[in-house]
């Protein structure tokens, strides 16, 4: 019978000083270390794949539950990465010391794992780490299971209407079975899944009437921060295969046409919010993102911006009018 790891959650809130942020470190990248005879073999790519499943596993989660989707952020699932690593020789919110990792502990407790987002001036309000360890076989919805029963908080993380962020990484530790380590600890899996809320973007603020001092304005913020790279995972990477096809699926047809529309619309609706002329709380939850292969495909009207033109000029293409992708206005 499989047990599991006791896991712990730790919350920590803090609010930074409102800075920009979002540079790249150079993060090592983890290996995973998979050894001789019938070990299974797990590729970098395995890993990536299941990690890219669990981002998208997580929102579908939220989606039931009427939530938004949360953005997936590279450099947070590098940070991840390394967590997770770390995570095989100190199962803990507090990250492993040197003594840690030469095998003797001198009971001093390591940074909290929130402490490098401190460092890089991440513009974050709160940040949650949810780890899991497993025995091998290990799959998302195995990790996941792990979460949902577990009494101390989790699923609660997951289903955090305020989180807006995730990095997710999962690593694979081969044991020797015969091993007293094995023995003492049976987990090869291990998974880590981070959370942030970010603050709002002081660039999109507006002075409205106070209505708790009349006679006087207040400031709101209209927009969270946008960090680097973000993205809202898909099952499937969508490939366009030529200007006009959205869908990628090889053929320009209505679907494209709906699906730029939409996009078009959720943009003009987020600078309309932005700019504080109106506020779509439903359309926030449902948003409408392009990876960075459709936004090139959809510039139709060859200007290098996405605005009707181009839906008018997709259509006009779908109907004949236009013979070939993008049109170039001479
Ligand atoms: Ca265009």
């Amino acid at each position: 019978m499989f047990g599991f790891k006791s896991v712990f959650k730790k919350t920590y809130s803090i609010v930074l000083a409102l800075s920009i942020v979002c540079c790249v470190s150079p993060l090592a990248f983890f290996t995973s270390s998979v050894n001789g005879d019938n070990a299974p073999q797990v590729t970098q790519q395995d890993l990536k794949d299941l990690a890219a499943e669990m981002a998208v596993r997580v929102n579908e989660i939220r989606e039931e539950n009427g939530l938004k989707p949360l953005y997936v952020v590279p450099h947070l699932s590098d940070y991840a990465h390394v967590r997770v690593r770390e995570s095989v020789h100190k199962f803990s919110h507090f990250r492993p010391t040197q003594a840690d990792y030469s095998g003797n502990p001198d009971g001093e407790e390591g940074e909290n794992f929130d402490q490098y987002l401190i460092d890089e001036n991440y513009p974050f309000v709160t940040a949650y780490e949810n780890l899991a360890a497993r025995p091998d076989p290990c799959t998302v919805d195995d990790a996941l299971n792990q979460w949902r029963i577990s009494t101390q908080g989790h699923w609660d993380t997951i289903l955090n209407p305020d989180i807006t962020h995730m990095g997710v990484a999962v690593t694979y530790e081969r044991k020797d079975r015969n091993s007293d380590t094995f023995a003492d600890d049976p987990y090869e899996w291990y998974w880590e899944l981070l959370l942030i809320q970010v603050q709002k973007d002081p660039a999109y603020a507006l002075l409205v009437d106070d209505p708790d001092n009349p006679g006087y304005k207040k400031r709101v913020y209209t927009s969270d921060y946008e960090l680097d790279g973000q993205y809202l995972p898909t099952r499937y990477e969508i490939v366009p295969e030529s200007t006009g096809d959205l869908s990628g699926d090889a053929i320009v047809d209505s679907f494209d046409y709906i699906t730029l529309l939409q996009y078009i619309e959720y943009q003009c609706a987020l600078s309309n919010m932005r700019e504080g002329k109106e506020y779509d709380e439903e359309l926030l939850n449902h948003p409408v993102s392009f990876n960075a292969l459709q936004i090139e495909a959809a510039d139709c009207f060859k200007d290098g911006v996405i605005n009707i033109n181009d839906a008018k000029v997709l259509q006009k293409y779908i109907l004949g009018e236009v013979k070939n992708l993008p049109y170039e206005f001479n």
